[in-house]
């Protein structure tokens, strides 16, 4: 990585902007992960013709100590695969005991975060808000509105992240619209996702 990012010293750094410092963003794509979406038959019809960007990161990951902080950029994509709006992933963090704090830049949604027991803290996001994830919770992204949802988080650098168990397990709450607005529903395939 670039000298900018010197983690022994302190930098600054323009941030956002996916043209300045390429290689510290990655894409999410539909296609790697459709299986996290609930309704997984549209996910597949929808990859019969596109394969739509569903959110953008710039991870400014340092080395691994447990004294530095991981942050950066989310921008997560307005749109739905079937009534279920575009969201991140979700992980819980490899060591557990870590929090995340997330400041939203602009756009609306929700910090949906649970533990493993199915405990669920649903947390809006809008503009100039922050959303805290504690310690234990796993926390996805989701986009509710008609703009891009753009945050700002920050983490202990060396919790990691673990997506094995919410490929597996899905989330408690799936956030999906009816009526045209956002609906809490109970994920009725909780647990049981393979
Ligand atoms: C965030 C997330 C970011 C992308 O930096 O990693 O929003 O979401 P997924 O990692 O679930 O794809 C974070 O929570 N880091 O720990
Ligand atoms: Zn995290």
């Amino acid at each position: 990585m670039a000298d900018i990012w010197n983690w022994a010293r302190g930098f600054h750094l323009s941030m956002g902007n996916p043209q300045e410092h390429p290689e510290v963003w990655t894409r999410r794509y539909l296609s790697q992960f459709p299986d996290f979406f609930s309704d997984r038959e549209a996910a597949r019809t929808i990859l019969e013709t596109e394969d739509p960007l569903i959110y953008e990161v710039q991870d400014m990951l340092p080395p691994s100590h447990p004294g530095d902080l991981a942050f950066g950029i989310t921008r997560l994509y307005p749109g739905k695969i079937g009534k279920e709006y575009y969201m991140t992933k979700g992980h819980f963090h490899v060591i557990p005991d870590t929090a995340e704090i997330y400041y939203c830049l602009s756009g609306e949604g929700y910090l949906l975060t649970e533990t493993k027991g199915g405990e669920v803290s649903l947390l809006p996001m809008k503009p100039s808000e922050a959303a805290y994830s504690a310690r234990g919770y796993a926390h996805r992204c989701i986009n509710t509105g008609t703009e891009p949802l753009i945050v700002f988080y920050a983490y202990r650098a060396d919790a990691g992240h673990d997506y094995a168990t919410i490929q597996d397990r899905g989330f408690h709450t799936l956030i999906l619209e009816e009526d045209g607005r956002p609906s809490i529903q109970t994920n009725p395939s909780y647990s049981t996702l393979k």
